[in-house]
């Protein structure tokens, strides 16, 4: 009897021991993410490496690698690299991984997803949920939402107000088919680049035009470049936090936590950065009293006028211009997207 107990206690013992001693990390565990450590985006994912060195006192040592610089610029590349393990943790955009995950092409509907309220019934609704299900099922952990914002329109030649504007226009886009589909119906001359090579393109007048967030435009000081930014919201560009599923399976159940609540926290920060003065009072209150943020970015767009740009804010009947010539984008979208992903969409911004 005696003997026995001692058996079942000697198992106990090994048993609570076990996972603790089968776990040895990594050196280093890197992180992927497109654009540099200024943009509001590169200082969410320093955030996270950050909050995860922290929460776990050293254990897990995460290296922010910009400027995808782990797949030679190559940026439509980062779903597959984390998914087969070759990088470990990401932070980047949606629109970066949307030729391999099509239900992330839902976000870039021309003129669908309209403010920021809408972005967020999205995210953590239905439509949600099932996106997030693609993107593990193909070995990609999920862990949260961030933001690069709603992409607006810039260019040198002249101010754009309605669809006849845009055409002739040579703009850059990403590598993604969807944006080359929405520009060829505007009638642009649309070119893929990545970003690396976009800012020196921008420079040197081989493109008149492109499309990206405020909190983009202000570190590139885009108006050394283009004169004209029209406002539109035409698309929401969210960032995912995640991690390569294999390795967080990898992680005992407490590391798995402390990361989790760093992906949340470094998010939450993040999106608050990229929505800073687009929102109201709302985001600023969330850097000012939550983060304890003191010094503020400037005003985005006052600074840009500041710096000669003529920026454009289109009436509602402009917008459904824009809408109306973009419609067949729908029809070819629509269903590579899912009509049920789309319907949930719908139904979670009612
Ligand atoms: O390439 C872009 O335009 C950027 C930086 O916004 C993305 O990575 C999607």
């Amino acid at each position: 009897m005696k003997y026995c107990r001692y058996v079942l206690i000697a198992a106990a013992l090994i048993a609570a021991v076990m996972p603790l001693a089968a776990f040895t990390p990594k050196k280093e565990y890197t992180m992927q993410v497109n654009v540099g450590p200024a943009y509001d985006w590169g200082v969410g994912a320093q955030k996270f490496a950050d909050l995860v060195a922290e929460k776990t006192n050293g254990l897990i040592n995460i290296k922010p690698y910009f400027g995808s610089s782990l797949l030679a610029g190559k940026q439509t590349n980062w779903y597959q690299a984390v998914a087969d393990g070759s990088i470990d943790f990401v932070v980047d955009s949606t629109i970066n991984a949307s030729s391999v995950i099509r239900s992330l092409n839902l976000f870039s509907l021309p003129f669908f997803i309209n403010t920021y309220e809408n972005v967020d019934k999205i995210e953590n609704g239905k439509a949600g949920a099932r996106i997030i299900a693609d993107l593990e099922k193909g070995g990609v952990k999920f862990l949260a939402w961030g933001e690069n914002g709603f992409r607006q329109l810039t260019n040198s030649k002249r101010e754009v107000k309605v669809p006849q504007d845009v055409a002739g226009l040579k703009v850059r886009v990403v590598g993604s088919p969807i944006f080359i589909d929405i520009f060829k119906q505007l009638g642009a001359d649309s070119v893929n680049m990545n970003w690396a090579d976009a800012v020196t393109a921008f420079q040197q007048g081989v493109v008149d035009g492109q499309e990206n967030p405020k909190s983009v435009l202000t570190v590139v000081k885009i108006w050394e470049y283009h004169k004209y930014m029209t406002n539109w919201n035409y698309l929401i560009d969210p960032l995912v936090f995640g991690v390569n599923m294999q390795q967080w399976k990898n992680f005992p159940a407490d590391v798995q936590k402390q990361i989790q609540d760093a992906a949340t926290e470094a998010a939450e920060y993040e999106k608050a950065l990229a929505r800073a003065y687009l929102d109201g009072d709302k985001s600023l209150n969330i850097l000012k009293t939550k983060f304890k943020v003191t010094q503020l970015p400037e005003e985005p767009f006052a600074l840009a006028i500041s710096k000669g740009m003529k920026i454009t804010n289109l009436t509602p009947d402009q917008l459904a211009a824009f809408k109306e010539k973009t419609k067949p984008v729908y029809d070819k979208w629509v269903p590579m997207i899912g009509e049920d992903l789309y319907k949930l969409a719908v139904e979670d911004m009612k």
